[in-house]
């Protein structure tokens, strides 16, 4: 199926979901102002990124059908599988609001973070909250009366509980005022990455398509949670990689791990291979919210080549998921495809 074609269909859904939920606070008799400050958050945070997670509930459910093209689809399914990708974007939406207030973010899909927007300030917070109500509001208008309502449920209540503790842990971990390298390891790390990423971005949408295209057997969640979860982990550490040596203009924020003291795969894997020398000047400059020093632990990090480590990094992982992808038991209608196609969308990416 065509990728700008797939995007622009998808894109199309979005304004009747925010007519939607405009109508349900209507009904609540919402002031018009508050509407349309409701109106604008949803604008502004959810459609803006890459859309790869959304999208990826649509693609998911194709290839479980064996649908070729958009054709295959009734519009009703269509719009359904459309629905539960947008549901993951507002989830997405919410941490994202959320998670730059916490990192002190400046922009954000080439725009600046939202709370930074003239006028909006702490009530991002609340806006944060209500990306994440949408996503109820709108299960229950399109699923309610579906056998897996309950499942979607809890589903995203699971994921949403697990990328929380992954964010908690992420911060914990990089206290603002006190650094302390000797705290940070690649174990850790992994932890934090598979909770704060892993679950919501790969789990959720293919569990989401798996239980609308009835191929929901605890076996075949189990299987898909096997590789989308290393592969959720191996999407962070390109993040984190980016976060240092990705260029703002391709990644559509600037980089700000070093001056927040994250536990970031870079740091871990420069601590691991250091001379004590260069260990002393990331204990002094690592995490110090000043760009001099920042810029220090960047030379330290292209003296240690640690581009040319997540290279191999890369290379090891792709390979060791694909071995994996080769196992999995088709038997009960589940598809090894599904989980290839994502590995082919990260793979190498910039961005
Ligand atoms: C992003 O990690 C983390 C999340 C999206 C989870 C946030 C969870 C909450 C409960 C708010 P990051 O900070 O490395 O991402 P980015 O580099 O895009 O800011
Ligand atoms: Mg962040
Ligand atoms: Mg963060
Ligand atoms: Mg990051």
């Amino acid at each position: 199926m065509d990728k700008s074609t797939a995007r622009s269909k998808f894109l199309d859904v979005f304004p009747e979901l925010v007519s939607d939920l405009e109508t349900v606070t209507k009904e609540y008799g919402m002031p018009q102002d508050a509407i349309e400050w409701f109106k604008r958050n949803l604008n502004y945070n959810t459609p803006g990124g890459k859309l790869n997670r959304g999208l990826s509930v649509v693609d998911t459910y194709a290839l479980l059908k064996g649908y070729k093209s958009f054709d295959d689809f009734e519009p009703e399914e269509y719009k359904k599988t459309a629905i539960l990708g947008w549901a993951v974007e507002l989830l997405q939406a919410y941490f994202l609001v959320a998670d730059d207030m916490m990192d002190k973010s400046i922009t954000r899909r080439g725009q600046p973070c939202w709370y930074r927007v003239d006028g909006v300030n702490e009530i991002a917070i609340n806006d944060s909250f209500m990306l994440e109500a949408a996503i109820y509001v709108l299960l229950k208008k399109y699923f309610r009366k579906d056998s897996y309502y309950v499942d979607l449920l809890e589903l995203f209540h699971e994921v949403t509980f697990q990328t929380e503790l992954g964010q908690l842990l992420d911060l914990l971990t990089a206290p603002e005022d006190h650094v302390d390298l000797s705290k940070f390891s690649l174990s850790k790390h992994s932890f934090i990455v598979t909770f704060k990423t892993a679950y919501y971005s790969f789990y959720l949408p293919v569990a989401l398509a798996m239980y609308m295209a009835g191929v929901s057997d605890e076996k075949d969640l189990k299987q898909a949670q096997d590789v989308l979860i290393p592969l959720g982990e191996y999407f962070q550490i390109q993040d984190d990689y980016l976060d240092c040596f990705g260029k703002p203009e391709d990644i559509g924020k600037i980089g700000t791990d070093i001056l927040d003291n994250k536990c970031s795969w870079v740091i871990n894997t420069a601590l691991k291979i250091c001379t004590p020398e260069q260990r002393a000047i990331l204990d002094e400059n690592y995490g110090r919210k000043d760009s001099a020093k920042e810029a220090k632990c960047k030379q330290i990090f292209k003296d240690l080549k640690i581009d040319q480590l997540y290279l191999e990094y890369e290379e090891k992982v792709a390979t060791e998921l694909r071995s994996k992808i080769a196992n999995v038991d088709e038997s009960r209608g589940f598809k090894g495809e599904v989980l290839t196609s994502f590995l082919n969308k990260i793979y190498k990416r910039q961005k």
